[in-house]
This record gives structure tokens, C-alpha cells and sequence, in this order.
């Protein structure tokens, strides 16, 4: 075991300087620097050792980044100078080693610690949204959970042996994400010499769902939890979006590119001003009947080719639309919306996070061909996932009381148009919350949902994504200041729309400029 000598933070709080964080409205703890860079000691975790401390001092500045298979992150300028200290746990026989990094800036801390989630397999992300937490005057927080940082790979889910890595399996589920929250605190107390005030979590995709499984089962870890495009009820998400391939496979069609592009547009434009404005984008593709039966015939011209649609193009397009049904023909999940991209789910190979769900963790044969699925054996899959990993990796307890009583918020969106996890799935779990803790304006009392029309995964898409939306989680729990509505606006600022909290939808005045915010106020429905 390799263990570095601890230095304790000698220096006290060196400074305060004035606010200048200027997303968050009101007044903020005062700023702490330091100038040290030294590993501290850290508590380790009930059930875990700590392997090794170590300090990298960062000169801040202009900091960029590599590209991901996710995204190209943009440099971020004028980074304080930070101490990013790596904290190594491993947890008895599992042999484990999982790195949880926490960046200090040592200017301009403002008291607040923010953890950073991660993509498809992979925990955490330690590039670009914890220099931004930095940047931001927070401790940033984030884990690699122990697994590989290369977002596909799901051989780590497997031993030697071909069983499933339970402790593996059980880090990049929940454990991970708590255990930084404990080291994140422990090391930022320690090397300021001053107890964190605020602490939050950022994430979307498998980072909205480590959000949520922190309100579900460590309610106490943080005051503000933003969790966007969840991959909450993960056992069936990431079954049912290997649909659409399932279906392609045994129906025998595979629809061009451009067929399936021709199907979105069609059924953009046919319920485009169902929400009261024409402006390409369907505000509740859930209402949206177009029919694709309507396009059978239709001449699609594409890369120097002409297809003509077919009726076995409209059934696959049906299929998908509608979602996975079991054998008996009831539906199992949420499919695709009207409105969203076909190309990641009902791509050659299949969805690779679906893909490599079934190869690995629920069939335990990396070499498994889901192309050869029958229908029979999609829904036996879809159970037995839901069967073995629900409580494992479900995310799916709508019991949300003791985060409500420790004072947690949490704050959601989900973009209609989401085109990798199924905005059905969130809506249900919403529901659930809804049933079991007193209907839709408690559970607003602390946890508002805000569904985003035409946004993609995360970001991106025709529509309006939240500008600021950890800016206000803050002011929620730091001045109980409830977001009525979430600004939002599309990448190139064009577009601009106030955002309103689950159930209730933004709707067009009927006049005004539909590109915005003023032209639209929140309905019940
Ligand atoms: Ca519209």
C-alpha cells in the first residue's frame, strides 16, 4: 500500500474578498484562500481504507480539454489556481481502488462544495465541469467509482470468472457517489480549516441518475441535488432502448437515415402548432397522433438515392414510437418521442449503453449477440433486469420523505426531444413521487421538474435549455427562494423560454414573438 505522507493545511483562511459569483442573486458565505497544496488526512468512509492522499497544485488560467465520445468541452478562462487532492478507497477483499479527486480553489471559495456526476459507465467526470465547479468558487467533487473512465466499456462489470463484480457493480450504482460526498467534505473541511455551508450535486444522464439515488438512499449528503435527463428505472431504460434494434431485427426492415429523418419531420410538422405556435418544435410529443402510416409511398430522396417509403417502414417507425411490449403485446416502457433523433438508438450495432447493459450485467456473456434477440426473449430480458438489478441500480424508490425532512432540494428537467433516454421514464418516476408523498404541489415544496420542448439529452436541440439552473437550486436552498419558472434559451441565444415546473407546461399567449420568454406564461395543462 502506498501511502504519502499527510501535511496538514497550515494556512488559515488567508483573505475574503468580495462576491463574484454572479449566477447565484444574493449574497454569498464569505470567499476563502489558501495557499497551500498539501494531501490532508481523510477519514475514511465506514467500510472502506484509504489507499493513498495525494496533491497536484493546478495553475488555473485557461484550462482546456480533450475531446470525449459525449462532447467537446469548451476551454474555461480566468481559473483561480486550485489544489486538486486524489483520495484512493478500496473496500476490504473487493480489491477496489476508486479515485475520488476534490479541487480546491485557493481563491475565492465560497463555503459552497459542488460533486460533479458522470456518462453512460463511466462515474464521474474529472475535465471540464470541476474546473468549472472551481471557477465557481466551490469545491469540486467527483469519483471514477472504481470502474473505467471510458464510457462504453462494461467488461469491468464481470470477474475473472464470469460472475458479476458485485462490489464493482455496487460502486457505480451508490456507493461511489456517497463515499465522495464523505471524502469531498472531509478533505475541503480539512484544507480550509472550515466546514463546507452548501453542498450540491451537478449531473445529468447517469449523473441525473447518481442524483437521484443520493436524494433516494443519502438524503443527508446534500442540501440541492440538479439532476437533469435521469437514467432513473435504469433496469428497464437500459433494456428498452435496445428496442428499436430488436425491432429492425426481427421485422427485417432497416429504414435509411434519411427515412427515418423523413418520419421525425413529418411528425414535427403535422403536430408542430398543436401548442398554439408554429415554430418547429412540439411542445408534448406525447399528444402528438401523427400517424406514420401517412408517409407510406412517399418519396424520400437521400445521398444520391430515392427510397419510397414503405408500410413496413411505418410499422418499424410504430414500433418504436409506441415503445417495447412484452410478448402479449403490453407496453413495458416509454419509446421513442415524436420529435426526437433516431440515429443513436436505432443505429447498426444497437444503443451501446442498451448493448453493453444486456451483454454484461444481465446475461453475463460479453460475447452475446443481441442482434439475434426474438421478441420472446427482449421482454424475458426486460424482466429478468428489472428482477435482478432494480434495487441494485434501479434508482426507481419514490419514497423521497427523509430527503424532504433533512431540507434537500432537487431540481429536474428533461428535454422533450430527448433522443437517448425516453422522457417517459422520468415522467413516470415523477408520478410515483407524485402518489406516494401527497400529490404534485407537496412534492413541489421540494422537488420541481421542468420539461424542456425540443431540447435533445442534456442540452442541444431546437428548443430552450435551462441557462442557470444550479444558479437557482442555490437560491432555493440558501434563500428558499422556490424557482417559478426556469429561464432557458437555445445555444446560439436565439430562442428564449421560461421553463415551467412539472405538471404544468408553458403555453403560447397567442400573440407576442414566439423566439420570446414574455410570449408564453405557465398552464396547468
Ligand atoms: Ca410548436
Amino acid at each position: 500500500m502506498r501511502r504519502k505522507k499527510l501535511l496538514l493545511a497550515a494556512a488559515p483562511l488567508a483573505a475574503l474578498l468580495p462576491l463574484v459569483l454572479t449566477s447565484v442573486t444574493q449574497t454569498a458565505p464569505a470567499e476563502a484562500t489558501t495557499s497551500s497544496c498539501s494531501p490532508v488526512p481523510v477519514s475514511a468512509p465506514p467500510g472502506a481504507q484509504i489507499e493513498s492522499v495525494e496533491a497536484v497544485r493546478k495553475p488555473g488560467g485557461t484550462v482546456t480539454f480533450p475531446q470525449t465520445p459525449f462532447s467537446a468541452p469548451a476551454p474555461i478562462t480566468d481559473v483561480p489556481a486550485y489544489c486538486e487532492i486524489t483520495v484512493t478507497l478500496t473496500h476490504g477483499k473487493a480489491g477496489d481502488h476508486v479515485k475520488v479527486a476534490v479541487a480546491l480553489p485557493q481563491t475565492g471559495w465560497t463555503g459552497r462544495l459542488q460533486a460533479v456526476g458522470g456518462s453512460a459507465y463511466t462515474a464521474g467526470d474529472f475535465g471540464a465541469p470541476l474546473v468549472q465547479a472551481v471557477k465557481d468558487g466551490y469545491s469540486g467533487v467527483t469519483t471514477d467509482a472504481g470502474v473505467p473512465l471510458t464510457f462504453l466499456d462494461t467488461s469491468w462489470a464481470l470477474t475473472a470468472e464470469g460472475e458479476l463484480n458485485k462490489p464493482l457493480v455496487k460502486n457505480f450504482s451508490t456507493r461511489s457517489v456517497h463515499e465522495a460526498a464523505v471524502v469531498g467534505k472531509d478533505v475541503t473541511q480539512r484544507f480550509y480549516q472550515r466546514d463546507v455551508t452548501y453542498s450540491y450535486w451537478n449531473g445529468c444522464s447517469t449523473g441525473g441518475r447518481q442524483g437521484y439515488s443520493e436524494a433516494q438512499r443519502y438524503p443527508g449528503d446534500f442540501d440541492g441535488v440538479l439532476a437533469n435527463a435521469p437514467a432513473v428505472h435504469w433496469a428497464e431504460f437500459a433494456v428498452a432502448t435496445l428496442w428499436p434494434r430488436v425491432v429492425m431485427n426481427q421485422d427485417k426492415t432497416f429504414p435509411s437515415d434519411c427515412v427515418f429523418t423523413a418520419f421525425r419531420q413529418a411528425a414535427i410538422k403535422a403536430c408542430d402548432g398543436r401548442d398554439g405556435v408554429t415554430n418547429g418544435i412540439v411542445d408534448r410529443p406525447d399528444e402528438c397522433s401523427y400517424d406514420p402510416r401517412s408517409l407510406i409511398g412517399t418519396k424520400v430522396a437521400c445521398e444520391g438515392k430515392e427510397f419510397t417509403v414503405t408500410a413496413a417502414d411505418a410499422e418499424v417507425v410504430r414500433k418504436i414510437w409506441a415503445g417495447p411490449t412484452d410478448e402479449h403485446g403490453r407496453r413495458l416502457w416509454p419509446g421513442l418521442p415524436k420529435g426526437a433523433d433516431f440515429s443513436q438508438l436505432a443505429s447498426p450495432t444497437g444503443f451501446p449503453v442498451a448493448v453493453g447493459w444486456v451483454q454484461s450485467f444481465v446475461k453475463k456473456q460479453p460475447g452475446f449477440d443481441t442482434s439475434k434477440l426474438t421478441y420472446r426473449q427482449f421482454a424475458d430480458v426486460f424482466r429478468q433486469s428489472v428482477r435482478e438489478f432494480d434495487d441494485v441500480i434501479g434508482t426507481s424508490d419514490p419514497d423521497l420523505s427523509d430527503f424532504r425532512r433533512a431540507g434537500g432540494k432537487l431540481i429536474s428537467f428533461v428535454g422533450s426531444d430527448d433522443q437517448l433516454i425516453p422522457p417517459g421514464g422520468t415522467l413516470q418516476y415523477r408520478r410515483e413521487v407524485e402518489r406516494e408523498m401527497g400529490g404534485p404541489q407537496r412534492v413541489n415544496d421540494f422537488y420541481r421538474l421542468f420539461f424542456a420542448p425540443g431540447v435533445a439529452h442534456c442540452s442541444g436541440g431546437a428548443g430552450a435549455a435551462p441557462t442557470n439552473a444550479l444558479g437557482a437550486l442555490v437560491d432555493w436552498v440558501e434563500h428558499g427562494k422556490a424557482p417559478a419558472t426556469l429561464p432557458a434559451a437555445n445555444r446560439d441565444q436565439t430562442l428564449a423560454r421560461d421553463l415551467c415546473p412539472y405538471p404544468q407546461v408553458s403555453r403560447y399567449r397567442s400573440h407576442g414573438d414566439p423566439a420570446l420568454a414574455t410570449s408564453y406564461r405557465c398552464a396547468s395543462h
